[in-house]
């Protein structure tokens, strides 16, 4: 594979592995820089990275919990990419199960630290570079959990509800900055560190019955839909929330 034109550098969030590295890939394909965060700062652990691909990864070690952490960590990764920042991607994520009476406050407010005060933080740092340009694409990785009440997983459920609800007042804050917000909304994805449990098991039995796709997606179904949202350029999709699930979540 050539890429011929440059287009700009995606920062993604959890990038070193499962659907970050996903997003990574596709877009490095698509002619991006992409600037790889994540906590251990690994390369995108997917198959099909050639040595050309591994030179538009831009991996760094940072918490995305962190406010400090990320505006260091833009700044650096765009001096060394040369490239302007023409996007985000917030995908970084922790999962978190536990009966509702049990919850504690340090658990519910590390999980929303994670996956929704980082999205906050992110793109507030990620504003100064796309509104120099104005123009650019956040992306946002929510889950359809943020629309549903699912047993065990009320934290869960709430940092993804905020995701969708930050997202919606992004994009209209900032619709007439040129910068675009979106949320995707995964369902049941199959990575490394779930395919165990998604494959064999009680759960696979659920999933097989429950998804009238009938299997779990696939980390590349995201990384290829996210990065179409970046190849697309499409100036008056904005805001909104896409559900990637297979159906899952309209089945009634
Ligand atoms: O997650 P996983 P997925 N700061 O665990 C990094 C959503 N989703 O790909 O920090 C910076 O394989 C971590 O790296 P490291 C989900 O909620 C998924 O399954 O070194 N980075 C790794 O690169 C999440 O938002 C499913 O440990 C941090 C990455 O994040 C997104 O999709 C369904 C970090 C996590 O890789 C990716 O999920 C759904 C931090 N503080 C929504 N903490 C699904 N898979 O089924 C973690 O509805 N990372």
């Amino acid at each position: 594979m050539s890429v011929e034109i440059e287009k700009g550098c995606v920062m993604v969030t959890g990038a070193s592995r499962g659907i970050g590295a996903a997003i990574a890939l596709g877009l490095a394909r698509a002619g991006y820089r992409v600037g790889c965060l994540s906590r251990s700062g690994e390369m995108p652990q997917i198959s099909g990275v050639t040595p050309e691909i591994a030179e538009r990864f831009y991996a760094a070690a940072c918490d995305v919990s962190r406010p400090e952490q990320l505006a260091k960590t833009f700044a650096e990764i765009t001096q060394r990419t040369g490239q302007p920042v023409v996007g985000l991607v917030n995908n970084a994520g922790i999962h978190s199960q536990g009966r509702i009476e049990t919850i504690e406050e340090r658990e519910f407010k590390n999980v929303m630290d994670v996956n929704a005060y980082s999205v906050l933080a992110a793109s507030q740092s990620i504003y100064p570079f796309l509104l120099e340009r104005k123009s650019g694409l956040i992306v946002n990785i929510g889950s359809f959990f943020d629309k549903l009440g699912v047993k065990q997983h009320l934290t869960y459920c709430a940092t993804k509800a905020a995701v969708a609800a930050m997202t919606r007042c992004m994009a209209v804050e900032w619709g007439n900055k040129g910068i675009r917000v979106l949320n995707v909304a995964p369902g049941y994805v199959m990575t490394d560190f779930n395919r165990d449990q998604i494959e064999k098991g009680p759960l696979a039995d659920y999933l097989s019955k429950r998804i009238p796709a009938g299997v779990a997606g696939q980390a590349q179904d995201i990384g290829n839909f996210v990065t179409s949202l970046f190849v697309l350029n499409s100036p008056y999709m904005t805001g909104e929330t896409i559900y990637i699930d297979g159906a899952h979540g309209i089945l009634q």
